[in-house]
């Protein structure tokens, strides 16, 4: 198939599924266009069967925000006609799906399929935004086909939007190989030169993922066992939890290691993965950190509980129950046997129920599923 991908190439999940499914589909002999405004960091093995397109948008004084929307549907009509694409596959509804929508009905339709992907704050912080809301609506219903990255994001948007047409269910996946290969990579003594326990934490730090509850998590932590938290990202909070960590007295303990390209070899070094938001769709990074045998306490919110067992591969409690999540990291660390065992179990669960060996055959089915169904009325 000659498929275009659309996706934010920023930091992101989002970001990250789009990438790892090119790859992944690429590698299986399909043609796959990307098309961003830069190229996705996490695009990281280029494939003779990947092709990165950039849309830039002119800069003109008239302009107080950039048309960006316009500018994508613009390169997707031109990269349809060029590479005779069959299908545009749009991962994150907001605008990427409507510029797909306009670049079909500018190209009379026939000729292309659309798929949006909806990822999550697209639908719940965004989606709520009235701003944004018809168009969000228009575009779910006039895709050729719709997924969604959890079951709890799907029910959502069906309540929110009042959606009548089905949208299908494709987790997220992690490549289970590239954990193990990383394994040797990880550098714990730089980390906790002493033998402390490292707790982790990786987001976009905007206020939906509660660092500072994180934080607050740590400090009970550390009060009980020698111990490092090492928080990955960058976002609008940073400087409030960098306050926060020099107010609670932990900056010695406390790490702050920015945006990082590559998450599996600071995984591997991790002892647990906390992921107190106050929404997830699905919670990526928990699968991420699972994949590397990290067990996770997370908040039972979202799509969260589909991906982490609670007892099992870690443990879900309500939005803002610190004491809790700190009583279970403690005893969690605390027993080298149950800790054992929970390692255990979050890397089966990953590999055994989120691996894109089974992930990907479901994006190209759906895929081929659509191309097979009749072009739907404008
Ligand atoms: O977490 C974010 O704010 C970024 C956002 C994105 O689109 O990149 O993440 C969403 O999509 C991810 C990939 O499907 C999910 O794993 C995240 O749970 C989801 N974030 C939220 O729902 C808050």
């Amino acid at each position: 198939m000659k498929v275009g991908i659309v996706c934010y190439p920023t930091h992101g999940g989002s970001g990250v599924v789009a990438s790892e499914l090119a790859i992944g589909l690429a590698k299986k002999g399909h043609e796959i266009h990307i098309v961003s405004y830069a190229p996705p960091f996490r695009l990281h093995s280029f494939h003779q069967n990947i092709f990165f397109h950039e849309v830039g948008i002119a800069s003109y004084p008239l302009f107080k925000y950039p048309p960006y929307a316009l500018g994508l549907a613009t390169k997707l009509v031109e990269l349809v006609e060029a590479y005779d694409l069959e299908l545009i596959h749009a991962h994150y509804a907001v605008p990427h799906a409507a510029s797909a929508y306009l670049a079909k009905q500018i190209l009379n339709s026939q000729v292309i399929k659309v798929i949006t992907t909806l990822h999550g704050t697209d639908i719940t912080l965004v989606g709520a935004d009235q701003s944004f809301y018809r168009v969000i609506k228009f575009t779910i219903e006039k895709s050729d086909g719709v997924t969604a990255v959890s079951d709890y994001l799907k029910q959502r948007t069906i309540r929110e939007f009042d959606i009548q047409r089905d949208i299908k269910v494709i987790y997220n996946f992690i490549d289970p190989v590239r954990s193990v290969q990383s394994r040797n990579q990880c550098d714990r003594e730089s980390y906790a030169p002493h033998g402390e326990k490292i707790l982790m934490h990786a987001s976009n730090f905007r206020p939906v993922k509660r660092v500072g509850d994180v934080v607050r998590i740590f400090a009970q932590v550390h009060a009980k066992i020698p111990a490092k938290l090492i928080l990955i990202g960058d976002g609008p909070e940073r400087l409030f939890i960098k306050q926060l960590v020099k107010d609670l007295k932990l900056s010695a303990d406390v790490n702050f290691l920015g945006e990082q390209d590559h998450l599996e070899p600071l995984f591997l070094c991790a002892d647990l993965f906390l992921l107190p938001s106050e929404q997830e769709s699905f919670g990526l990074t928990a699968l991420e950190a699972m994949n590397c045998s990290v067990p996770v306490i997370a908040t039972e919110t979202g799509g969260l509980p589909e991906v982490i067992t609670h007892g099992e591969t870690g443990y879900l409690y309500p939005v803002g129950e610190i004491k809790k999540m700190a009583e279970k990291s403690i005893e969690l660390l605390s027993n080298p046997q149950k800790h054992e065992l929970f390692k255990h179990q979050a890397r089966r669960r990953a590999t055994q129920s989120f691996n894109a060996d089974q992930i990907i055959p479901q994006y190209e089915a759906f895929y081929e599923e659509i191309l097979r169904t009749k072009q739907k009325t404008p």
